[in-house]
């Protein structure tokens, strides 16, 4: 298509200001409205470092919009998961094969800073303190909260990068319904920090995403460039001790932390204040049977497929659907069909990627520390050096790779069969018997492009 006409985007976050770039690069003319504030005038709300792991496939789109040096710059890689038992030895589970194989922890505040920069820098006009309200499809004009009033503002047709709870959502659900159903997840999270040493160094091993796995909940914690680690812990809203039912104020998570996380306590000294101070954060997975009203408005990101963020995927995915609407704004010939196609690629993509985010939940909480998982992965590794290109770790598919989120759902469920079998009842690679393995790979996994 000629991007003869503009294109406005609800959302200045992560997904809108990739794709303002992505979108002016190709000549359209993008307007990006966005509810906050200028973040290079306020900075960002709140204060907090908030950080988020960047794997290939969101650095992939990065580079396309020329973000990725800009972006590592302030990164912090991860080689791993640095798993923390309540009893045991702590140490490192690496992702990947070396050091080609591994993801950065980025602050989304600085992430959106150079992001909403580039699309300026490309053409893209960017209106903040503007809160979509109302759009009227049939007049194409959206009104938005600005300041004290009300703006309206003619469009030609909508992008809705506004996030989980999406106002644009909202509006093309009164239009057409939109089939939209959340399942909650009975866990929610908060967020703590573990400041830099006396020296001004980090207190933990700083190339590793820490995990304290504890059966039903556990704790996370992601490096940061200025030498502090963001620490999330995953709790249920409510029931048996501990939930962020019964554990409610300072004190009480204080003596949590006694008994589960020792080593983690003594890293926290504002745990007390900072668990009474920051909010419970919700989770669920967004489900809708269509992402786009003819070609007036379509949705991405959040706004159209969030997810639980235990796979780390969220803001890859929203990235990876950013390329994917600019590839096919600029094959199809009508923005209705540019629309459809989009959702028709995505979809089941994203879906995939959302159950696989669910199921990684149980394994993060629950597995990492298990005999069995672990000779489980230990035997991928060996299958993946086997059968190069054929058998590749689950966790490799997701992070390193670009294949589509839905084959590696599916060659995933197949391996998974695989190894358990060929692991029952053994406790060493050894007694794995690989010629029958070997035979079931060749004959059920065929090789894959790089
Ligand atoms: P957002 O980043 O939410 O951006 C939406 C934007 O729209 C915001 O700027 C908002 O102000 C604006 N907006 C909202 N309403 C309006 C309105 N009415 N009008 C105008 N503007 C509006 N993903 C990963 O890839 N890796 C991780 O490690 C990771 N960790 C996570 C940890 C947690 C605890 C959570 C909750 C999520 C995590 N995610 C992770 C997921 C990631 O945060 C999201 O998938 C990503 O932010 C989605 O980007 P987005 O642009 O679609 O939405
Ligand atoms: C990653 C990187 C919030 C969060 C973000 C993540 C990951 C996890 C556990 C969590 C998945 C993993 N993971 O280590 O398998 O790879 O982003 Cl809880």
């Amino acid at each position: 298509m000629q991007p003869e006409h503009a294109l406005t985007i609800i959302g200045g976050g992560l997904a809108g200001a990739l794709l303002a770039t992505l979108l002016a690069q190709r000549g359209w003319s993008v307007d990006v409205f966005e509810r906050r504030g200028d973040p290079r005038v306020e900075g960002y709300a709140g204060g907090r470092s908030i950080n988020l792991a960047l794997a290939e496939r969101g650095l992939h789109a990065l580079r396309l919009a020329g973000a990725d040096s800009a972006v590592l710059k302030q990164a912090v890689m991860m080689r791993g998961r640095f798993v923390h038992p309540l009893q045991g030895t702590p140490g490192l589970q690496r992702y990947g094969r070396d050091d080609s194989e591994v993801i950065w922890s980025i602050n989304r505040g600085e992430l959106n800073l150079v992001l909403l920069t580039i699309a300026e820098s490309h053409g893209a006009r960017l209106h903040f303190d503007h809160a979509l309200e109302r759009v009227d499809f049939d007049a194409r004009i959206a009104c938005f909260r600005h300041h004290a009033g009300t703006v309206s503002r003619p469009f030609h047709a909508l992008i809705g990068a506004d996030g989980a709870g999406s106002a644009l959502r909202a509006e093309m659900a009164k239009v057409q319904p939109l089939g939209e159903r959340t399942e909650w997840l009975d866990h929610g999270y908060k967020e703590l920090e573990i400041p830099p040493a006396a020296d001004g160094g980090f207190r933990m091993e700083p190339n590793a995403l820490h995990i304290w796995p504890r059966g039903h909940y556990m704790c996370i914690a992601l490096p940061n460039d200025e030498r502090t680690f963001t620490v999330t812990l995953f709790l249920p809203h409510r029931g048996a001790y501990p939930s962020f039912e019964t554990v409610q104020t300072g004190d009480d998570a204080v003596a949590l932390f006694r008994e589960q996380f020792p080593d983690a306590l003594a890293l926290i000294p504002q745990l007390r204040s900072h668990y009474e101070t920051n909010p419970v954060g919700h989770l669920g997975t967004l489900r809708l049977d269509r992402w786009h009203l003819d070609g007036r408005a379509v949705l991405l990101g959040d706004a159209a497929h969030a997810m639980v963020p235990f796979h780390g995927q969220g803001m890859n995915c929203a990235f990876e659907d950013c390329v994917a609407l600019a590839e096919r704004l600029q094959d199809a010939s009508s923005l209705a069909e540019a629309f459809a196609a989009f959702e028709a690629e995505r979809k089941p993509n994203a879906e995939a990627i959302q159950q696989m985010a669910l199921e990684n939940y149980i394994e993060m909480r629950d597995r990492v520390d298990d005999a069995d998982y672990l000779l489980q992965r230990a035997l991928e590794l060996t299958l993946q050096d086997r059968h190069p290109g054929r058998f590749i770790p689950h966790y490799a598919m997701v992070t390193f790779m670009r294949i589509p989120y839905a084959l590696a759902l599916q060659r995933s469920a197949l391996q998974r069969r695989m190894l358990e079998q060929a692991t029952q009842g053994r406790q060493s690679l050894e007694e794995v018997d690989f010629t029958a393995l070997d035979r079931w790979i060749l004959r059920d996994l065929p090789p894959l492009a790089a």
